[in-house]
């Protein structure tokens, strides 16, 4: 039995932060950062059965095309990611009224619909860009072990190298084949990078001064095997390393609305997100 400050379950029997029930939630899942797009995506469905939230943590449920449905918002940051992926993942593997782990463990599809710069000169704003893999510049996962494969510690130890003289050690997460070849057949496809904040880890400086100012050059010259890191964001890689280590099917499509190469941000950033928020329904 897992105890109750392990799992913290509210009055109500929903989640500590999600303010769910086990029963809210769909397999099918996307992920936005902002709650103010959950209903630019829930819009779109044929009806909505569940309007919940708590905090930044926003959720509606309902069904497309005969589907159930479920989008939720993780706001910012892979520190949220960890609590999102932890409550969704108990939300469908533990048994609420023993507190036990299920015979049977659940994978849930999970599509994150964000938005990101663009660090190749190659990947202009306007597109949906899908994540093969995702390099955490985050801590998250030095808290958890889980086996990385071979292809992740190559990528892992070619970061390590190519920005020398890190305090922390970047991780890697990969995505859901299967989603890939469902939502991103015909997408570009690259490698994010993930950041634990939006100035200094990303490189950027307003009035601070950084410990690693040339972020943005480093991730700009990285090669490996013909793979350059595409794009900087502040989710993928914790949503992948977690997707992967419980079992979960993930796949991040970042919008792009900003190139930091050439130091632009988009001028129709809603229309762009439009666009990526179609594209994955229609292939729900
Ligand atoms: C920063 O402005 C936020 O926007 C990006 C980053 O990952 C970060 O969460 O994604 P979302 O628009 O999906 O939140």
């Amino acid at each position: 039995m897992i105890n109750d400050s392990e799992l913290i379950i509210n009055a109500d029997g929903s989640i500590y932060h999600l303010n769910l029930l086990p029963t809210d939630i769909a397999d099918t899942i996307i992920f936005v950062g902002d709650p103010d797009r959950v209903p630019e995506v829930s819009k779109y469905f044929d009806d909505i059965e569940i309007k919940k939230g708590r905090r930044e943590f926003i959720t509606h449920t309902g069904t497309l095309r005969g589907k159930r449905i479920t989008v939720i918002s993780t706001g910012i940051g892979t520190d949220n990611i960890d609590i999102v992926l932890n409550e969704l993942d108990a939300l469908v593997n533990v048994d609420f009224n023993t507190k036990s782990l299920k015979q049977e463990i659940k994978s849930l599809d999970i599509i994150r619909i964000g938005t990101s710069g663009s660090i190749q000169g190659n990947i202009s704003m306007g597109t949906i860009l899908a994540s093969e893999y995702a390099i955490g510049f985050d801590t998250l996962m030095q808290y958890y072990r889980k086996p990385y494969t071979e292809p992740e510690v190559q990528l892992q130890e070619a970061v390590i190298n190519h920005f020398e003289g890190l305090s922390f050690k970047p991780y890697v997460g990969r995505a859901s084949q299967k989603l890939m070849d469902k939502f991103a057949f015909d997408l570009p496809k690259g490698v994010t990078m993930t950041a634990p904040g939006f100035y200094g880890p990303q490189g950027r400086n307003v009035r601070s001064q950084n410990i690693y100012p040339d972020l943005i050059k480093n991730a700009n010259s990285f090669e490996i095997s013909g793979r350059n890191i595409t794009n900087l964001e502040m989710e993928t890689a914790g949503i992948y390393a977690l997707s992967n280590m419980f079992g979960h099917h993930a796949i991040s499509i970042n919008a792009i609305l900003a190139s930091r190469v050439n130091e632009a941000f988009s001028k129709n950033p809603q229309q762009i997100v439009d666009n990526a928020i179609k594209l994955i329904l229609d292939r729900i």
